[in-house]
């Protein structure tokens, strides 16, 4: 359907407001780059924290701070507290909550028609969030109405972000050679034919140092992959080791760590492709995960009243449908004692062996569970659909 406002091609602003960690950035980044690159219109981002956006984008280091700039056809601006309204766009996404400006609001309602006023939200699995999809809050007191939009696993969603060609690149750069063995082979990382290759990007992680003795100690060759990250304290500690940097790489029995650099997002979706196993936390590299078609383990960004346990049995509903009852119980129980909530209060190294045990029905349940995510519309395509009923209904 076109969009009905000055163009067919709308103007999009998106702002993001870093709070912790990378997941803010990396998600509006994620959409912005994807919305310009599916030519959904024009994209500027705002962003309060240009540092955090330089780590999860290194091409922004050649955009200037102050003036802004293009970059992969997003124009990238720097949202600080002396912030001056441009002119607004049709399509305006305030990113998770986050607070847009007086003056900015301002500017929006002195538009007609007013701009569709999007608040992006976090993602979540639980039944409330049908719901609450695309409800309508009006602005106190200006003539503007807020629509809440949610990513989602199912029909009643927003999607989750997927890149139009992302799961085609996937495949192609696996059996390539100047794919997953060139991308290997330049960071020396070898292991031998039957090595379990493990990526571990997560938050402190206090039961660490039982989990590597359980692998150190195992049959099997465990190659974990660290990317620089919070846990790394903890790499530390499991190794006996004051300090590791990227580059590192240290041997225990069976286990063998190496630590990588922290790069930009596509290279870590290509260890993501590259590893039998991927540890992951958050939102996006949650969902990162999910479209390697690999089995994961998902650490939960911690919330007040421990909400973050709602959200994480939620998504353990809905992703261990289909799976043996045996397998289905091993994920979950290793899922919980690496989130510390096991009902027994059993620990991450106590239930490796049934995970362990279950992994090959766990690959090919994430293939599968890959594949019915991929059947929905992804978010950003989700997003425009949206953006434009919502436009043509309020003519
Ligand atoms: O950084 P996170 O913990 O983000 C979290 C969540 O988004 C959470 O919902 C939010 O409330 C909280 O922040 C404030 O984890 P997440 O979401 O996986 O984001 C990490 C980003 O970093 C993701 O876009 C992938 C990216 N990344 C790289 O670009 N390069 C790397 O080397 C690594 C390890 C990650």
């Amino acid at each position: 359907m076109p969009f009905p406002l000055s163009a067919s091609r709308p103007r999009w602003e998106i702002f993001c407001q870093v709070v912790d960690n990378f997941g803010d950035i990396g998600v509006c980044w994620r959409l912005a780059a994807d919305l310009a690159r599916r030519g959904c219109g024009s994209v500027r981002l705002w962003v309060d924290d240009w540092a955090a956006l330089r780590r999860i984008c290194p091409g922004a280091n050649a955009v200037d701070e102050a003036l802004g700039g293009s970059l992969q056809g997003v124009e990238l601006r720097h949202w600080t507290s002396a912030f001056v309204p441009l002119v607004p766009g049709e399509i305006v996404v305030e990113a998770f909550a986050c607070e847009l400006p007086p003056a900015q609001l301002e500017a929006m309602a002195a538009l007609r028609p007013a701009p569709v006023w999007i608040n992006l939200e976090y993602l979540s699995a639980e039944a409330w969030v049908a719901g609450c999809h695309g409800m309508a809050s009006p602005h106190p007191r200006l003539p503007l109405v807020k629509r809440f939009f949610f990513p989602g696993f199912d029909a009643g969603g927003g999607g989750l972000l997927r890149e139009a060609d992302l799961l085609a690149r996937r495949d192609a750069w696996r059996v390539r050679p100047e794919g997953r063995a060139a991308w290997l082979a330049a960071r020396g990382i070898d292991g031998g034919p039957d090595a379990l290759r493990v990526s571990l990007f997560a938050y402190e992680q206090p039961d660490l140092p039982a989990l590597c003795e359980a692998w150190a100690g195992g049959d099997r060759e465990v190659l974990v992959l660290v990317p620089e990250s919070r846990v790394l304290g903890d790499v530390c500690r499991a190794l006996g080791r004051q300090r590791l940097r990227a580059g590192d790489r240290v041997q225990r029995g069976a286990l063998v760590t190496q630590v990588l650099p922290f790069t930009d997002q596509a290279g870590y979706d290509a260890l993501l492709w590259a590893c039998d196993l991927n540890f992951v936390r958050g939102e996006d590299s949650f969902v990162r995960a999910q479209w390697a078609a690999r089995p994961f383990v998902w650490q939960i960004y911690l919330q007040a009243d421990a909400a973050h346990h709602d959200k994480l049995e939620a998504f353990l509903a809905r992703y261990l449908q289909g799976l043996p009852v045996a397998e289905a119980d091993a994920l979950a129980r290793f899922w919980r004692a690496w989130n510390g909530c096991a009902p027994d209060r059993a620990s991450p190294a106590a239930a490796w062996p049934a995970f362990a045990a279950a992994l090959p029905a766990l690959d090919l349940h994430a293939r599968r569970w890959c594949d019915v995510q991929a059947a929905l519309p992804d978010l950003a395509t989700a997003l425009d659909t949206f953006c434009s009923h919502t436009a043509h209904a309020a003519r």
